[in-house]
């Protein structure tokens, strides 16, 4: 099973580059790839999942304003802000090798950019 959803991984972001919107079956890994920040569309990491290697000034229509979960299997800080361009608000701030399994409401379903530190 790792090295199937290894493969979807691989082809997906040679496809679209850095970034990739997998569907719910893969999502349902709930384990995120080493090398990842993965960002979930439900609660406990459900629903679609977007894969991150580096920055997106704009996470693009298929995932904007959807983030809920959350899970970096990273060393590196990322920040998560509400518009474009790393604009309006800071939502979160994801430390290396943690989770969030729901990003509270002050922050759901807002994330448009993804800064990595
Ligand atoms: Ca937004």
């Amino acid at each position: 099973m790792k090295r199937i959803w290894t493969r979807v991984v691989a082809s997906a972001l040679a496809t679209v580059g850095a970034m990739a919107v997998l569907p719910q079956s893969a999502a349902l890994a709930a384990d995120c790839p080493n090398g990842y920040l993965c960002l979930y569309q439900d609660s406990s990491w459900g629903g679609n999942v977007m894969l991150l290697t580096g920055h997106a000034p704009n996470i693009g229509s298929a995932f904007n304003d959807k983030t809920t979960a959350f899970s970096n299997h990273t060393d590196r800080h990322w920040y998560l802000f509400e518009n474009v361009d790393y604009g309006g608000r800071l939502l979160v701030v994801i430390a290396p090798w943690t989770a969030s399994a729901n990003v509270g409401k002050d922050a759901n379903d807002k994330t448009t950019s993804v800064w990595r530190g």
